[in-house]
């Protein structure tokens, strides 16, 4: 990384939201700020505690880890801690690590006169999560729906939920999620086809320009979106992915309890047919 003068010029105080110069300053490659502190305090908490929640269960085996969610009959209240409570407090230091990191890409933006698109875009991954574990619970009555926090059991609960409604690809807002999941791969391999293709050539031909690659998609499908076109669409197209994912949960159980299959239903009972 050949970027230390350019580093020199831009490590400077300033730009920080809350605390001032307090931790205004850098450790080796990382900024720290106010916020790289509350990083490293609820990151270090959350992960204490998912330590102790492993040693009540029966395994250290890293893929079947269990933290789970607590029982349904404690509804909105806390739990006892070997009962859900240490869920509880998981997905607070979760959220309050994730929240960090995110003010913490606000604060490299500001220093940097940049646009605040980074932690916009994490946001939406935040909105996922929470829609998962804080916004689906309070509207079903119970924390008890939250995702369990193990890398097998969260796949089970992916499965459970899923049969719930019967055949989860049925679910609208899930079609549109997983339909703009593989358009942004699409674009991302179209875009980076196309980049490596113009610049970096075999040696001793020279690098194309934008004009090249505006050509390339004019000729093949008879239109560019051109070179900062490609960027904005990438973000919403990804974004959009994921706002969708948080809809399709959050509509499961709070807004449809039958089976997503019977939702298809409206179309039958159109008056046309009738
Ligand atoms: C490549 C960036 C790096 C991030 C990585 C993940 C941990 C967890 C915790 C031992 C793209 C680091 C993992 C810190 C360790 C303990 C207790 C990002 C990259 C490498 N999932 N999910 C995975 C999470 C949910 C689903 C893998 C997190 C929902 C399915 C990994 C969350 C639903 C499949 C993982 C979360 C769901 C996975 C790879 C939070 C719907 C897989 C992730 C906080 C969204 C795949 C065994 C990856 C797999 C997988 C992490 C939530 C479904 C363990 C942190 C509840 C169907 N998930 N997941 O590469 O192989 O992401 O699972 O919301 O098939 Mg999951
Ligand atoms: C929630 C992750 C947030 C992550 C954060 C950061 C760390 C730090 C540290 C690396 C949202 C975490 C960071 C921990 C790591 C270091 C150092 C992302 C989140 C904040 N589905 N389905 C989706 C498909 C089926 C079901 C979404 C496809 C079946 C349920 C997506 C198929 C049934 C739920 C999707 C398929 C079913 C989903 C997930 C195919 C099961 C959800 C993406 C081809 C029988 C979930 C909000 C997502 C959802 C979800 C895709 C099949 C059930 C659209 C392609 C039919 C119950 N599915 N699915 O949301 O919407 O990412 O969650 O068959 O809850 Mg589905
Ligand atoms: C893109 C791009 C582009 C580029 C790019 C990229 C997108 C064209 C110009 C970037 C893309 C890549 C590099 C490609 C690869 C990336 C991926 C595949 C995405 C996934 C990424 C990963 C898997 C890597 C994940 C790594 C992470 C998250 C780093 C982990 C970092 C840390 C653990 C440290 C974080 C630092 C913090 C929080 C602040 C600083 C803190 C310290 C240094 C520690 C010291 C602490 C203190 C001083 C504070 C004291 C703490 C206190 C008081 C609390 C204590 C509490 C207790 C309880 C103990 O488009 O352009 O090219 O490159």
């Amino acid at each position: 990384m050949a970027m230390l003068s350019f580093e020199a010029k831009y490590r400077v105080r300033g730009g920080t939201l809350v605390g001032g110069d307090l931790f205004d300053f850098w450790v080796g490659p990382f900024y720290v700020g106010f916020f790289g502190v509350t990083t490293i305090f609820f990151t270090f908490l959350g992960t204490g505690l998912i330590f102790w929640g492993a040693s009540l269960g029966d395994t250290w085996n890293i893929w079947k880890i269990n933290i789970a969610p607590p029982d349904l009959k404690y509804g909105l209240g806390f739990a006892p801690l070997a009962e859900g409570g240490l869920w509880q407090l998981i997905t607070i230091c979760a959220i309050g690590a994730f929240a960090s990191w995110a003010l913490r890409q606000v604060e490299i933006s500001r220093k940097l006169g940049m646009g605040l698109h980074i932690p916009v875009a994490f946001s939406f991954a935040i909105f996922a999560y929470v829609s998962l574990v804080v916004i689906r619970p309070l509207l079903m009555g119970a924390w008890g729906h939250g995702f369990p926090y193990g890398i097998f059991s969260h796949l089970d609960w992916v499965s459970n939920v899923g049969y719930q409604y019967l055949h989860f690809h049925y679910n609208p807002a899930h079609m549109i999620a997983v339909t703009f999941f593989f358009t942004t791969t699409l674009a991302l391999s179209l875009h980076g086809a196309l980049v490596l293709s113009a610049t970096n050539p075999p040696k001793g031909e020279a690098v194309k320009t934008p004009e090249h690659e505006n050509a390339f998609f004019r000729d093949i499908i008879g239109y560019s979106i051109g070179t900062i076109g490609i960027h904005r669409l990438g973000l919403f197209l990804a974004l959009s992915a994921v706002f969708w994912s948080a809809v399709c949960i959050v509509i499961s159980g709070p807004f449809w309890t039958l089976g997503w299959p019977e939702w298809w239903n409206w179309w039958l009972e159109l008056p046309i047919w009738r």
